[in-house]
């Protein structure tokens, strides 16, 4: 039986037994890692010695053990077992990312002051007597994050990689490119980030915004995400959606004449790349840049909403659909996609897109559906790859209540509860469907939210239900938001002001 209140994991383990009695840690508290769990080890000592001032020294007769273990393979390979009792803590997993997810275990586990960022003394740092198998539902869950339309500081991403890995999360996934803003830089396009990088205004508020990031920043996140088991999976939007390199190069449109600006709107461009050689070069050239700072297996190439105005008006678009063999204009998009995937995987990666129907894409891509579940099902039995992303419980940009108090968002309500429902391979699905489900995340859009204050109320605590739908194959609504109460003392210590049961913030 793992439902137990008293110990309010979340994401909720597989299985646990509780049992009677504590383990304490104090300074004299030691640590043995064993091969290949030094990384791990550190990353807990790293994790208490703020609040704590507990050191973990290493230690040949440690109380606390952290083992790779091969006889753990069953659990996968981010499975682990914990065990505490009052004279010992013993971590084992058959890979490191194992015992990675059993270090936050162990966060959660110890009492919420250990999570804040300062000396919290006073506080009897103890651990429940316990016993935890524990193991993924989904191999992919993540948390998409949009720094296209708002730019947020690198030190605040590192801060929500935290967060993400706090809740077992293991994707963090960077939305660079949008039609409002291109934040990551590509040396052999600089006006990419100078031009792109900055907007007058939005939506009509006349206050410009910018930002991109170095790459240095970008490669010390991608190690920084690493340590935690999380992977950087970096999104570059292709062809739609691309106003932002318009801006910055007016000769990958569909009219090199036009001058645009970066968008200051939200919505739906018509502006989209043109299909012209030179365009597919630089897409070349930027993944080959993307490609080089994210060793991530997968890169995200957007894919989704582009209007087919400009291409259908393009003497140059119908000449490369006729040249290329396609019934016509619309069809430059599965091409456009195809033809860019090919170089991808060209350089060892596998493509990733937005779907809007769950057919439109061609056969390499892995496919996020974010319009309707049923999406993802057609998706699979096509034989694609999916990550579920329905708008209706995986969007956080959407309010999280009716009351007129909440933050503005798109129309619409999401809440806790829906958030929970989101069931990536619901039980009527056919097997050949559930096969392909790789997992879920949560997209923080930010047209509406542009400080990390406005970002975590939007997170919390949806993220939370968001991880245990992608973690947990427990359905438990009323044992979720018992365990969440308790949880939110955490996110306390923490300093993340996401939503409570009763208060709107103030405007
Ligand atoms: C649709 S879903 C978009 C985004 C918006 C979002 C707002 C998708 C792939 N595209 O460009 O930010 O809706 O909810």
């Amino acid at each position: 039986m793992s439902r137990h209140p008293e110990v309010p994991l979340v994401p909720r383990p597989d299985s646990m037994t509780v049992q009677p009695g504590r383990f304490t840690l104090d300074d004299r508290t030691a640590l043995r890692a064993g091969p290949g769990a030094e990384d791990a080890a550190a990353l807990l000592r790293e994790a208490l010695a703020p609040a704590t001032g507990i050191r973990l020294p290493p230690a040949p007769d440690g109380r606390i053990v952290f083992l790779l273990d091969p006889a753990l393979g069953d659990l996968g390979a981010e499975g682990y077992g914990l065990t505490v009792s009052t004279e010992a803590v013993v971590l084992r997993a058959a890979r490191p990312e194992g015992l990675l997810r059993g270090v936050q275990t162990l966060r959660q586990l110890l009492p919420p002051a250990s999570l804040a960022d300062g000396p919290r003394r006073g506080t009897a740092w103890t651990l429940p007597c316990l016993r935890i198998t524990d193991r993924p539902r989904f191999g992919w869950r993540g948390a998409m994050l949009d720094v296209a339309r708002h730019h947020q500081p690198a030190a605040y991403v590192r801060r929500f990689v935290d967060l993400l890995a706090l809740h077992k999360l293991n994707v963090l996934h960077l939305h660079l490119t949008d039609d409002q803003g291109w934040r990551m830089p590509v040396p052999a396009y600089p006006r990419l980030t100078e031009v792109g990088g900055r907007r007058a205004e939005s939506d009509g508020n006349g206050l410009p915004h910018e930002g991109s990031y170095s790459r240095a920043e970008l490669v010390a996140l991608v190690a920084y995400a690493a340590r935690r088991g999380v992977a950087v999976v970096p999104e570059i939007e292709m062809p739609g959606h691309a106003r932002a390199a318009l801006a910055a190069y007016p000769h990958l449109g569909n009219s090199p004449g036009t001058r645009l600006q970066p968008w200051t709107r939200w919505g739906v461009c018509e502006n989209v790349f043109g299909v012209h050689d030179a365009v597919l070069d630089f897409c070349r050239t930027v993944l080959d840049e993307v490609t080089d700072v994210f060793p991530a297996p997968y890169v995200h190439l957007g894919g989704d909403e582009c209007p087919l105005t400009e291409w259908r008006a393009s003497p140059a678009a119908g000449a490369r659909a006729a040249a290329e063999g396609l019934p016509g204009p619309a069809a430059l998009h599965g091409w456009f996609m195809r033809t860019v995937a090919a170089h991808l995987t060209s350089l060892g990666r596998r493509p990733l897109a937005w779907s809007d129907t769950g057919t439109e894409l061609p056969a390499p891509f892995t496919v996020l559906p974010w319009r309707d579940p049923e999406h993802g099902r057609r998706a699979a039995l096509r034989g694609h790859d999916v990550i579920m992303a329905p708008f209706r419980s995986t969007y956080l940009d959407y309010p999280q209540s009716a009351d007129p108090g909440e933050p503005r968002g798109q129309d619409g309500v999401l809440d806790l509860r829906a958030a929970y429902d989101n069931d990536p391979a619901p039980a009527h699905w056919e097997p050949e469907a559930v096969r392909h489900v790789l997992g879920t995340q949560a997209q923080l859009w930010t047209e509406y939210a542009s400080t990390p204050a406005q970002l975590e109320y939007l997170a919390f605590p949806r993220l939370c239900a968001l991880a245990e739908t992608a973690w947990s194959t427990h359905r438990d609504w009323p044992d979720f938001l018992h365990r969440l109460d308790r949880h939110r003392t955490r996110l306390a210590a923490l300093g993340v002001r996401g939503r409570t049961p009763h208060t709107v913030p103030a405007p």
